[in-house]
């Protein structure tokens, strides 16, 4: 059973409260863990702090760092099944996608232990040959690490990998709904051999514990995937300490299809743009902005397909995507969808609940386009996190006209995490990509993302980077080493006066 993890033991929270964790797609209960207490948090922090400040780890040679974080892939690699079915049941989604979470996050630290020792440092021509100057880095220190709820263990294993090979100590808090597959890795690293108080888990609400692991001053940085709001939250507890944070807070990412685009290519990933996952997903392709001329085709033939997506949970074979993570999570979705109508978007498919008996148990919510929406509309600037798809057309008379019409729309967000173009004619794609604010672009493609590239987002989308090497400097702090083999006084103040007799004074 997962529970605390504090200084290297599992314990129960400080006032023994627990909370129930049930599976989204059926409400039956998976599991029953702690829910800590600020207290436990801090115990947790005080935990980092000693086995970074006395601890081995920060230290341990890089060689070694990269062999614990092989090993985790290895290890992950060897029990996926049983460790995406944790997931499964946590989130509620298919067992199919579940186990492709799982090679991404062996992908992702064997990423990070290849990485381990890169860009060590630099040498620096510091002008005087008598002085060797160099930048080196260093861990940053004790990271709180706080994760969301829809790819649990992918988005730690962003984290806890670099924390990790560049020497740090962490106290993780995953989300509240989804705390099995972190227990399995903090378990994991402890059977590894990490020593004592470098990882730590604290479960439960972030209103509870969040406070604590976000403005504690031993804590040096915070690194948070989650929503715009608890982002915010975040940056103002970290602030008086002024510590180093790490934000990845959504997007409202635009999908934008021209009328020479490949026309079953851009059918077929506008669906996965918006519907894999039931839109929970912070990259998801909600805002399908499509040129007028093709307008009426493609999105009948959109409504048509998305009426057609089979839901179900973890063991459907025949299902598609899966449910909502929560009955409050449904609610929400609902009621951006009714303030999208009331504003004046029509509801083209979807727009409710399912009605098959077999899916009444779990959060589900149909796939749902939303057409003829403008970009005031809160359903085109709010992310909704949920299966909805809202249209938005272009047009233009020139080629620049059509071109800017659709970056003016597609950048009309205050997010910039990611988006797409598509279209047969590379120059155009070229040209629209290099204007989208958004922190990834696909051209003709959607979803696909690598460790080795970096992934975060322009303006509210967050701050920093994860993957690739900013995903390691993240966790890195830089020191100039300035080494004068020749010591001598520099003479700026020149000598000591010398000594001179009082003036007589008379009496
Ligand atoms: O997220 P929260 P919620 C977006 C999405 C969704 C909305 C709200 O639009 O509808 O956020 O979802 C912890 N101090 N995304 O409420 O609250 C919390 O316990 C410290 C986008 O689930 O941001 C959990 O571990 N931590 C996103 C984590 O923050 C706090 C993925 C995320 O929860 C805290 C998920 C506090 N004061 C939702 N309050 C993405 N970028 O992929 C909460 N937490």
């Amino acid at each position: 059973m997962t529970a605390l993890f504090v200084d290297g033991q599992w314990r129960q929270a400080s006032d023994n409260a627990t909370r129930e964790i049930r599976c989204p797609a059926d409400g039956s209960l998976v599991a029953t863990v702690p829910e800590a207490t600020p207290d436990d948090a801090i115990a947790a922090v005080r935990a980092a702090r000693h086995a970074f400040d006395h601890g081995p780890w920060p230290g341990t040679a890089t060689p070694d760092r990269a062999a614990l974080l092989t090993a985790v892939a290895d290890r992950l690699a060897a029990e996926k099944e049983q460790v995406a079915r944790l997931e499964a049941l946590d989130t509620g989604k298919r067992m199919v996608e579940a186990r492709i979470d799982m090679e991404d996050v062996v992908s992702v630290f064997r990423h990070f232990a290849a990485l381990a020792g890169a860009e060590a440092g630099r040498v620096i021509d510091p002008g005087p040959t008598h002085v060797s100057s160099r930048v080196v880095h260093e861990p940053v220190g004790v990271c709180t690490l706080i994760t969301p709820w829809n790819f649990p263990l992918l988005q730690t294993s962003w984290k806890v990998a670099p924390a990790l090979a560049a020497g740090n100590t962490f106290v993780l808090k995953p989300s509240e709904l989804t705390p099995s597959t972190a227990g399995w890795l903090v378990r994991t690293l402890d059977e590894l051999g990490l020593p004592k108080g470098v990882a730590n888990l604290i479960l439960g609400a972030g209103g509870r514990v969040g406070p604590a692991l976000t403005s504690d001053e031993d804590v040096d940085l915070v690194s948070f995937t989650g929503g715009l709001v608890t982002g915010r939250t975040i940056m103002a507890a970290a602030a008086p300490t002024v510590k180093r944070i790490a934000l990845e807070l959504g997007g409202k990412n635009p999908n934008i299809v021209f009328a020479d685009a490949d026309r079953e290519a851009a059918l077929d990933n506008a669906l996965t743009a918006v519907f894999l996952d039931s839109g929970q997903v912070c990259s998801a392709g909600t805002r399908l902005i499509v040129e007028e001329s093709i307008r009426d085709d493609f999105v009948d033939e959109l409504v048509r397909r998305a009426a057609r997506i089979r839901l179900g949970g973890p063991d459907d074979p025949a299902a598609e995507t899966g449910p909502l993570i929560s009955a409050a999570h449904r609610d929400k979705v609902e009621a951006y969808v009714a303030a999208g109508i009331a504003d004046g978007a029509v509801l083209r498919v979807g727009g409710t609940r399912p009605q098959e008996p077999r899916l009444q148990d779990g959060y589900y919510y149909l796939p749902t386009i939303l057409d003829r929406c403008t970009k005031d509309m809160s359903c085109v600037q709010d992310e909704s996190f949920g299966p909805v798809m809202t249209v938005e057309t272009f047009s233009g008379a020139t080629r620049d006209e059509a071109e800017d019409q659709a970056v003016e729309l597609a950048n009309d967000t205050i997010y910039g995490l990611a988006g797409a173009v598509w279209s047969e004619n590379a120059g155009r794609a070229e040209r629209v990509a290099a204007r989208l604010r958004h922190g990834t672009v696909w051209i003709n493609d959607y979803h696909p993302y690598v460790p080795q590239a970096e992934w975060g987002g322009f303006k509210q989308s967050g701050i920093g980077r994860e993957l690739g090497l900013a995903g390691l400097a993240e966790y890195r702090e830089t020191k100039h080493i300035w080494h004068n083999h020749r010591p001598a006084p520099s003479g700026w103040f020149g000598p000591e006066p010398a000594e001179t007799e009082p003036a007589e004074t008379e009496e």
